[in-house]
C-alpha cells in the first residue's frame, strides 16, 4: 500500500470515528447539568442516606448493589472460599485508571470498612481490613459458613467521593439456608438487651431509638466505638441494598449520653423488610444486635405506634 493511500484511509477512519462521536454525543447530551439539590442525599454526615443519583432525576439506587461505580470496581482476589474461622478474604479497589486505589481518606477512623453477611442474614462482620500499601490489596480474616456472602466495601479514595461498593463470595460446604428471620424489636447479644423503638419509613426520615440494657439495668456508660455511640447498618431484604447510619450527637460534643439510649435518624427508600445491625462497645468489646424490622405504614409524624393494619397496609398487597 502507497504512503498516499495510507493517509487517505486514516484521514478516513479519524472521519468516520469524529462523525460517530458526533452523533453519540448528541444523543446523550450533557450530563453534568445536575440540579444541585441532587447532592443533597450525597452528603456525608451523621444520619448521612447514602444514595447515589441516578443522573437522569429519576429514582436513586441505594448503595452497595453495584461491583463498579464512578470508575472504582471491587475485585476480590479469588471469586470463592472455602469455610471456616480466620478464612483470610484478599481484594483491590481499583480505580478509574484500573490500577488498585492506594491513597483513602479516613472516614470514621478507618479508611475502609468492609461489612460482610451471608445472603440469607446470618453471620454479620463488620471489620476494617489492612491495606499492603506495596500493592493495593486489602485483606481480613473473615468467619465464614457455607453459603453466599455480600461484601461491601465501604470507603472514598482520595479526591473522590464516598462509594460502597458490593460483591459476592461463595463460600463453600453444605449449605442449609436460613429459615426467613421473625421481625423483633428485642435482641439479646452475650448479656445484653437492646430494644428498638421507631418505625422505619419508606422515603421519609425515622427517627430510632435503641436502648441497651445489660442484666436489666440500663447501660449509662457505653464507650465510643469509631467515634460514635452505635453504628447502624441497615441492609434491604430481597436485594441488601445498603444503608450505613451513624446517631445523633458525638461522644464529646458535651450533650450526648453514653447510653442506654443510642439516636438514629434515617429514611429507608422503599416500604417492606429491613435488617438492622447495631454495632456498640461496652467494656472494650464491640458487640452486634441484629432486628427485623418492615417499614411501618402512613408517615405521620410523631406517630411511633406499629400496628398489624399499618404493616399490612405498608406490604402493597391489593385486593
Ligand atoms: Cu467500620
Amino acid at each position: 500500500m502507497s504512503t498516499p493511500v495510507k493517509v487517505a484511509g486514516f484521514l478516513a477512519a479519524i472521519a468516520a470515528i469524529f462523525g460517530l462521536a458526533l452523533v453519540v454525543g448528541r444523543a446523550i447530551g450533557p450530563v453534568d447539568d445536575e440540579p444541585a439539590a441532587h447532592d443533597d442525599a450525597h452528603a456525608s454526615g451523621d444520619g448521612r442516606v447514602h444514595l447515589t443519583p441516578a443522573g437522569d432525576g429519576g429514582t436513586e439506587i441505594p448503595e452497595g448493589l453495584m461491583v463498579s461505580q464512578d470508575g472504582y470496581t471491587l475485585a476480590l482476589a479469588e471469586p470463592g472460599s472455602p469455610a471456616g474461622r480466620d478464612r483470610t478474604v484478599a481484594f483491590t479497589i481499583t480505580g478509574p485508571d484500573g490500577d488498585p486505589v492506594m491513597s483513602y481518606d479516613v472516614e470514621h477512623e478507618k479508611q475502609l470498612h468492609l461489612i460482610a453477611v451471608r445472603r440469607d442474614f446470618t453471620g454479620f462482620q463488620h471489620v476494617h481490613p489492612v491495606l499492603d500499601e506495596k500493592t493495593g490489596v486489602w485483606s481480613i480474616d473473615l468467619d465464614l459458613t457455607p453459603g453466599t456472602w455480600r461484601l461491601f466495601a465501604d470507603f472514598k479514595a482520595s479526591g473522590a467521593d464516598p462509594l460502597t461498593l458490593g460483591t459476592d463470595l461463595a463460600v463453600s460446604g453444605d449449605h442449609q439456608p436460613a429459615d426467613p428471620a421473625p421481625e423483633n424489636r428485642t435482641a439479646t447479644v452475650d448479656g445484653y438487651e437492646v430494644t428498638l423503638d421507631g418505625d422505619l419509613t419508606a422515603g421519609a426520615d425515622a427517627k430510632l431509638t435503641l436502648s441497651v440494657t445489660r442484666n436489666g439495668e440500663p447501660v449509662t456508660d457505653l464507650q465510643p466505638y469509631l467515634g460514635a455511640y452505635g453504628h447502624l447498618v441497615a441492609l434491604r431484604a430481597g436485594d441488601l441494598a445498603y444503608l450505613h447510619v451513624h446517631p445523633d450527637g458525638e461522644p464529646d460534643d458535651g450533650t450526648t449520653k453514653p447510653g442506654p439510649d443510642v439516636v438514629f435518624h434515617t429514611a429507608v427508600p422503599s416500604a417492606g423488610t429491613y435488617h438492622l445491625y447495631l454495632d456498640f462497645q461496652h467494656n472494650g468489646v464491640v458487640r452486634t444486635a441484629a432486628f427485623t424490622v418492615t417499614t411501618g405504614g402512613a408517615a405521620t409524624p410523631g406517630d411511633t405506634a406499629p400496628s398489624e393494619t399499618e404493616h399490612g397496609e405498608s406490604s402493597g398487597h391489593q385486593h
